[in-house]
């Protein structure tokens, strides 16, 4: 069942909150604050779908409160609706500026609320899903390079602060160009797509990123894993894969499809770059091949 979408309508009058929820409340879940103090409380524990947002309050105005949800990260995609009496351009103004999404007079029409609110919730399941496809790799649905660019940029930062270890796996499908001469591009496909469902099972924590970043190329972004254990999973993906038993007769190293593995591992600081790890990383890959392929150097 698909989850109600949360509204957080913040007024610091009651008989304002109760109109709006009786607009809003058969279609949504509905949370409310009465100040800005509240917002910020609630802000950590409910993650709202939609902020209806007055702006005079006592203490703290809406357009504040809209400054702070805008300046974290975590929360600044969440739309924005002023519903206000001040009913002069400059206030609108004021409150799109900020970056909210819409400005809605009161007192309010509760057909208006429903539509405005309809539609920016719209935008809004638009606009996350387009921001997951901008990074999944369409045939085998693991994260893309720009994943693999955006997930390395963030691990790193968040690791320089905390002095945790980050290690790379990078991998590639042993003699594929055969394999596609031989079998076809369908099979190939077929094959990139088993081989990425291998690698997802392997690296399965919440934190662990697996990208496709090439069209047999794969990596693993592992926070907080040592060299030790990133090897062991390289070694785990390495066998499941021939387990996979995926014939390939033109292939040097076994009747079966086989995959060559580079890992790197470093404690992250400021100075190096993200795609130190992923050169690192690759220096082991090619070693590998080099070394006759479906194996793992690191
Ligand atoms: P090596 O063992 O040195 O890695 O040899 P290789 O032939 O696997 O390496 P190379 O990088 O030269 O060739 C990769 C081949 O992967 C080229 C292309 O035929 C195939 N390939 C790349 N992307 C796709 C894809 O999306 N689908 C299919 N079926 N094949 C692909
Ligand atoms: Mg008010
Ligand atoms: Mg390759
Ligand atoms: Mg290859």
């Amino acid at each position: 069942m698909n989850k109600r979408p949360v509204i957080l309508i913040v007024d610091d009058e009651v008989s304002n909150i109760e109109i709006l929820s009786a607009a809003l409340e058969d279609d949504y879940d509905i949370s409310f604050a009465t100040s800005a103090d509240e917002v910020y409380e609630l802000l950590r524990n409910v993650m709202p779908d939609l902020v209806l947002l007055d702006v005079l309050m006592p203490g703290t105005n809406g357009y504040e409160v809209c400054k702070h949800i805008k300046s974290d990260s975590l929360l600044a995609d969440i739309p924005i609706i002023f519903t206000t009496a001040l009913g002069h351009e400059g206030a609108e103004l004021e409150g799109l500026a900020l970056g909210a999404i819409d400005y809605i007079a009161k007192p309010i029409s509760p057909a208006i609320v429903q539509a405005r609110v309809r539609n920016h919730l719209e935008l809004k399941r638009m606009r996350d899903q387009l921001a997951t496809l901008a990074v999944t790799d369409a045939l085998t649905g693991l994260g893309n390079r720009r994943q693999l660019e955006q997930s390395l940029a963030r691990e790193t930062r968040r690791l320089s602060v905390t002095g945790g270890l980050l290690s790379v796996i990078i991998l590639d499908i042993d003699f594929f160009k055969r394999f596609n001469d031989l079998y076809g591009h369908m099979v190939g496909d077929r094959c990139i797509v088993q081989v990425a469902a291998t690698l997802h099972r392997a690296a399965r924590r919440a934190a662990d990123v697996t990208v496709r970043y090439g069209g047999e190329e794969f990596a693993c972004i592992l926070p907080d894993i040592g060299h030790e254990e990133a090897m062991e999973i390289a070694e785990t993906i390495s066998m499941r894969v021939s387990a996979l038993g995926i014939p390939h007769d033109a292939s040097d190293t076994a009747a079966f499809v086989t995959v060559s593995l580079g890992v790197a591992t470093a404690p992250c600081t400021l100075d190096i770059p993200p795609e130190a790890w992923i050169n690192a990383a690759d220096r082991q890959l090619y070693l590998a091949k080099n070394a006759g392929r479906n194996r793992v150097i690191g």
